[in-house]
């Protein structure tokens, strides 16, 4: 039987890989660093599949490159890097891996929310550099978390502050029925901004979301919130959460995105002692990297089969044969 010609933007799970190597004949990636956007043109100019594993930029140019592509599968929920219309327009279907990765990501933003209130790794640097000392957080049980973007994530880590003894309020496009269900209450934006004392974006970038989160809003906030963003760094305006945290605007935040994305070392952001960043590990476990990887296996499989892909974006693209 004749195999699909595939693009792997990066390695994948042994499973995953094994799976796409018994249907597709493959091209990956092995190189350091993300895949040179040359390169990957070249590639794409005869595949039929891409697999991307990563941040790779899909717009018109590449998919005008790559004229036999059948479908793009993606690992990662966060499609900021796509633009969807053009993968429409050219007829190719898209999918993420929204669902398997909730979990493993609302444990982490809660995390860094926790990790930032009781500073455990403060406590633990304090330890590692031999000056055993109480460092003193604060509270979570009784106080009001503000989420922003009550989305599968935010439901999930809704979920978590309720069994830490947290009220919960929320702003979103739309009411979410499962978080009213667990007690949160919808308020508009500037209310939670002024009343909550902790802040989750969870908030996908696009073109309206970016810099939602600047110096008009960090100067509503209490000056004694706690601010985490896990969504995408694009979300906040950096500068002004540097003059936010550094005038004491707002008390800390923990980070799991940036912009910029990796922050290179010597970035002021690093030098304030009232933060906590984690390298984009939301999503960074074992068993959800694995589930996403087959997920996004199954979607490159169906579309290159012609079916349907389990988590398609642009679904409307069947529609159009
Ligand atoms: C990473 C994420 O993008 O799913 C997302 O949107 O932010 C993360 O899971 C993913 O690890 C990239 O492959």
């Amino acid at each position: 039987m004749q195999k699909y010609k595939v693009v792997l933007t990066g390695p994948t799970w042994p499973n995953a890989y094994n799976k796409i190597l018994e249907h597709c004949e493959v091209k990956l990636w092995e190189g350091k660093g993300p895949i040179p956007r040359d390169q990957l043109l070249d590639w794409l100019a005869d595949a039929e599949g891409l697999f991307s594993t990563g941040q790779v930029k899909v717009d018109a140019e590449l998919l005008s490159a790559a004229p036999k592509l059948r479908v793009i599968a993606q690992t990662g929920v966060g499609y900021d890097n796509v633009n969807v219309e053009a993968c429409t327009n050219h007829g190719v279907p898209f999918a993420n891996t929204p669902g398997v990765l909730v979990e493993a990501t609302a444990d982490l933003t809660f995390g860094l929310l926790l990790a930032a209130a009781r500073r455990i790794h403060e406590g633990w640097e304090l330890v590692r550099t031999g000056k055993w000392q109480e460092v003193l957080g604060i509270d979570l049980y009784g106080k009001t978390l503000g989420i922003v973007g009550m989305g599968d994530i935010g439901t999930a880590v809704a979920k978590r502050a309720q069994a830490f003894g947290m009220n919960i309020i929320y702003h979103n496009r739309t009411l979410r029925r499962e978080a009213e269900a667990l007690g949160a209450k919808y308020v508009p934006f500037n209310e939670l901004l002024k009343t909550a004392d902790c802040v989750i974006c969870l908030v996908p970038l696009s073109a309206q979301s970016r810099g939602l989160f600047g110096k008009e809003q960090f100067a509503m906030m209490k000056p004694t919130v706690y601010f985490v963003n896990a969504s995408r760094g694009g979300l906040v305006d950096t500068e002004a959460l540097y003059d936010a945290l550094i005038n004491k605007i707002i008390a800390y935040a923990a980070l799991d995105v940036t912009d910029p994305e990796p922050i290179p070392s010597g970035h002021p952001l690093l030098s304030l002692p009232n933060i906590l960043i984690t390298p984009h590990i939301g999503s960074a476990t074992y068993e959800t990297r694995n589930r996403m990887a087959d997920l996004a296996v199954q979607n490159l499989l169906a579309g290159l089969s012609g079916n349907p892909l389990a988590t398609c974006v642009n679904p409307s693209v069947f529609n159009k044969a």
